[in-house]
């Protein structure tokens, strides 16, 4: 891949303060310094004056835009799981860092219509203005992923500007970034420059080297993979961590359910997967994460390994372990 945009400044990686626990997830709406924020390149301080968004590749009509043309653009906006899919090196670490936002920006499908997508293009490339270099690999100019043009069709696409009612923070994208709903998070580009209509993946270091799943099920050797694009089913708790201390009293098992698309049921157990039980659930809204409950009274005192897992409404359910999105187990101990 060659560098097609001049360089920016990079400020230095602002790497989160606090350590990510699931449990801190308490609300609907995941507050914005609770959000996870991962930059692999750096953080691009982008002039707004100087920014554009251009469309193009496999288009017949080309298109530029500066960002008060994308904010003239009607808004549309949509709450949404936001998972990040963990370290790429581990593919088969469970990843837990999530969250549920609302999204605000231009709709893409919107955009491409006016691009006029040539009926060769199979992909969406989306570039970002950070860069890079990487052991191994040299140099990455821009942040590169792709989307199958398949994913238009299920909607909700933006190049959003706006993040829970703010406009979006630099470390988040500004001046605007891709949001791909039910993909994991890695796919959303952010400092959003360029959007490239192709009949190819793309082959940059976060689409080949980066982000690449064994296939297991194609291919018992791993060599065959999959790109790490539609989101997994998955919950988590988020009323107790990891070795709570409770008393021995009843008490209220909950937290959240998303995958691709709607979850269907959710299941807990706390006889460390011995048994499972169905949770209450809360019906799907669109996108968002979808609340579980279950009320819970201890036999007696001791240590129990509680777990939730769920199944969508495709039937996919969670593996017991060993993948990004395997069942969670937290260690409750009630005293008397
Ligand atoms: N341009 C660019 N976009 C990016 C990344 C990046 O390093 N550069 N990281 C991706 C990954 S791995 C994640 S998890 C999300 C994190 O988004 P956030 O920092 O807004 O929480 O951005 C994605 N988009
Ligand atoms: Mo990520």
């Amino acid at each position: 891949m060659k560098r097609i945009a001049p360089k920016p400044r990079i400020l230095n990686d602002t790497k989160p303060i606090f350590s990510f626990s699931p449990h801190r997830l308490t609300d609907r709406l995941t507050p914005l310094e609770l959000l996870y924020g991962t930059s692999d390149l750096g953080i691009p301080e982008v002039e707004v004056a100087d920014w554009k968004l251009d469309i193009a590749g496999l288009v017949n009509n080309p298109i530029s835009l500066s960002f008060d043309d994308l904010k003239g653009l009607p808004k549309r906006s949509i709450e949404t799981v936001f998972i990040c899919s963990g370290n790429p090196h581990f593919p088969t670490q469970p990843s837990r860092k999530v969250a549920n936002v609302r999204w605000a920006g231009a709709d893409l499908a919107q955009l491409l219509e006016k691009a006029k997508v040539n009926e060769r293009a199979i992909y969406l490339w989306s570039y970002g203005l950070d860069f890079g270099e990487k052991e191994n690999y040299g140099e990455i100019p821009h942040y590169v992923k792709d989307m199958p043009l398949t994913r238009l069709q299920e909607g909700d696409i933006l190049i959003a500007y706006e993040l829970n009612g703010e406009p979006l923070a630099v470390k988040n994208g500004f001046p605007a970034r891709l949001v791909i709903p039910g993909y994991y998070s890695t796919n959303s580009t952010k400092w959003l420059f360029r959007l490239e209509l192709a009949d190819r993946r793309a082959d940059s270091y976060h689409t080949t080297v980066m982000y690449n799943d064994p296939n297991f099920d194609a291919d018992p050797s791993g060599k065959v993979t999959k790109p790490v694009w539609a989101v997994a089913p998955q919950c988590i708790f988020a009323s107790h961590k990891q070795k709570n201390e409770i008393l021995n009293e009843p008490t209220e098992l909950w937290g959240w359910a998303w995958s691709r698309c709607p979850v269907d049921w959710v299941e807990v157990s706390t006889d460390g997967g011995a048994t499972w039980e169905r949770a209450e659930l809360e019906p799907a809204q669109r996108r968002a994460w979808q609340r579980f409950s279950y009320m819970w009274t201890p036999p007696k005192p001791g240590d129990y390994d509680v777990r939730c897992r769920t199944q969508d409404v495709n039937g996919e359910t969670q593996p017991p372990n060993n993948a990004r999105h395997s069942i969670q187990s937290i260690l409750i101990a009630v005293t008397s």
